[in-house]
């Protein structure tokens, strides 16, 4: 279908029965920072369900942090784009239209800074990646040295999301001080409590008595609830443009295409109100940890070795990957036995029936979400999801071999030994850490040291590089995934966790 006759996509063109809610011109009560497509697809579906069962000022001032690409596109379509909804099944779409505004961080901060100021401001929520916190993997703690931090602590136009938090806050206090909730929807654990901690750690950087004024600020009137956020959304391509085109005749330059499944816990702690989420199925909780570990850990943990092994085996896509039988048990291994015993399933989870829908998602290959989407940015991805798992087991006298599999399958793809080849998917995996560990793979050619150093570095904290068995562990899978590739890494795995079960 050629998309480029088609009317585009505005407010006079959305076809009435693909539009979600049907109020009037939305009074914006929501900073969104992180203008992605998983924010499109999740919270702002939520957002939009629940102004069609419930009216609220509760429009979004969405903010992209450098492309003003997203923000463009959104400015000339009346803020309307298509979630397109993809299975096996079939397709559908439908138009959320709840943000009010699109900015861009990296040119207008201090419209940004306004943005969270506003007194009709109630929340301000975020979408920025594991990545985007500038914060140590190693210390958990906001990376004092990092160059974004340092100029956003030295006054500069704050660059670095924390920075644009605190400074967004301390232009409210001087506006009067009126409460707010700041709601973090990325993959960390609590990662509420963990922006909280971040952006104290900045105010205490300030001078003292901007310090002073912010800290009793954040002690009375704003929150940091923990969430729990699901739903696999890939990046956008043509495919879906063709999709909003044939569903509802109009070209679309920004669709976000999303698995049928969704899912977010949230923590009831919102000091100046909010949506209804509850009416697109939001789940309000006293027991978000658990919901999260159980996530972080069984979906988003298993969904990496998925990535990097299936990307070795030159798989583009997650469903391609897992339909290798070898990927599919290493995922099952790596699931039921290094992650599962580390979490608290929730007394409402049939973990069975998760456990099968877990593989239905990873297989919908409708969807076609790429190994190297889940691939990227491993280095802060893998600190959330292996760490306290491996721990757990080694401390027991366990070798977790499925997580040491994972971390040697992530080296292997980003960091390889010289002479390797993983391959275009591997390749096409983004990573900050990626400069720094091709040097280490360079000056310390051998598995063994090369693996120490890694994790001398501090990557997956500073405890398992001190485990001598978990360090041996991945470089043998290192020197199987060299000289015999991903699929005998994987046998051995398994063989090795069968003896320790039999
Ligand atoms: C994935 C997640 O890229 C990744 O690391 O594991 O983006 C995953 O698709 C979402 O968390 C699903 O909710």
């Amino acid at each position: 279908m050629r998309t480029m006759t088609l009317p585009r996509l505005t407010a006079a063109s959305t076809p009435p029965a693909a539009l979600m809610h049907h109020r009037g011109p939305l009074e914006t009560g929501i900073v969104h920072l992180g203008l992605g497509n998983f924010h499109r697809a999740h919270q702002a579906v939520y957002t939009a369900a629940a102004l069609a069962a419930q009216d609220g000022p509760w429009g979004i001032a969405g903010v992209a942090s450098r492309s003003a690409r997203i923000a463009d596109s959104l400015r000339e379509q009346d803020f309307r784009y298509g979630t397109v909804q993809i299975s096996p099944a079939g397709t559908t779409v439908e138009v959320p239209a709840v943000h009010t505004a699109a900015l861009v961080a990296a040119t207008q901060p201090d419209a940004v800074l306004d943005a969270i100021a506003a007194p009709g401001t109630r929340i301000v929520t975020l979408t920025v990646t594991e990545h985007g916190y500038t914060y140590s993997p190693v210390t958990h703690r906001l990376d004092l040295d990092h160059p974004g931090v340092r100029g956003d602590l030295a006054g500069a136009p704050p660059s670095t999301t924390i920075g644009q938090i605190a400074r967004g806050l301390q232009r409210r206090v001087r506006a009067g001080g009126a409460p707010i909730t700041v709601l973090s929807c990325d993959n960390l654990t609590a990662n509420g409590e963990h922006t909280g901690r971040l952006v104290r750690e900045f105010v205490a950087a300030l001078p003292a008595a901007e310090s002073a004024e912010l800290s009793s600020y954040l002690d009375t009137a704003v929150r940091f609830p923990n969430c729990m956020v699901d739903r696999i959304v890939p990046a956008t391509t043509d495919r879906y443009r063709q999709d909003v085109a044939r569903a509802l005749g109009v070209r679309d330059e920004i669709p976000v295409p999303a698995e049928p499944f969704t899912m977010w816990v949230l923590e009831d702690d919102f000091i100046a109100g909010r949506p209804a989420w509850e009416h697109g199925g939001a789940v309000f909780s006293d027991d978000v940890e658990a919901y999260e570990l159980l996530k972080l850990r069984l979906l988003n943990g298993t969904h990496s070795l998925i990535a990097y092994l299936g990307a070795l085996d030159e798989r583009a896509i997650i469903p391609d990957a897992v339909a290798q039988p070898f990927v599919e048990q290493a995922a099952r291994s790596v699931l039921v036995e290094d992650y599962l015993p580390s979490v608290r399933v929730p007394a409402d989870v049939d973990l069975d029936g998760y456990v099968a829908q877990l593989f239905q998602r990873w297989s919908n290959t409708a969807l076609g979400h790429g190994t190297h989407q889940v691939g990227s940015d491993g280095s802060v991805k893998l600190a959330q999801r292996i760490p306290e798992p491996a721990r757990l087991h080694l401390d027991r006298g366990r070798m977790p071999h499925h997580l040491a599999l994972t971390v040697a399958a992530y080296l292997q793809c980003i960091a390889p030994p010289a002479g390797f080849e993983p391959g275009r998917y591997a390749a096409a995996m983004s990573d900050p850490a990626r400069p720094a560990l091709a040097d280490l793979a360079a000056t310390q050619p051998a598995p063994q040291p090369f693996v120490q150093a890694v994790l001398d570095t501090g990557l997956l904290g500073t405890d398992l590089a001190g485990h001598r068995e978990f360090v041996d562990r991945v470089a043998e899978f290192r020197t199987i995934l060299t000289t015999h590739g991903p699929s005998a890494a994987a046998a051995e795995a398994a063989s090795a966790g069968l003896a320790v079960s039999a």
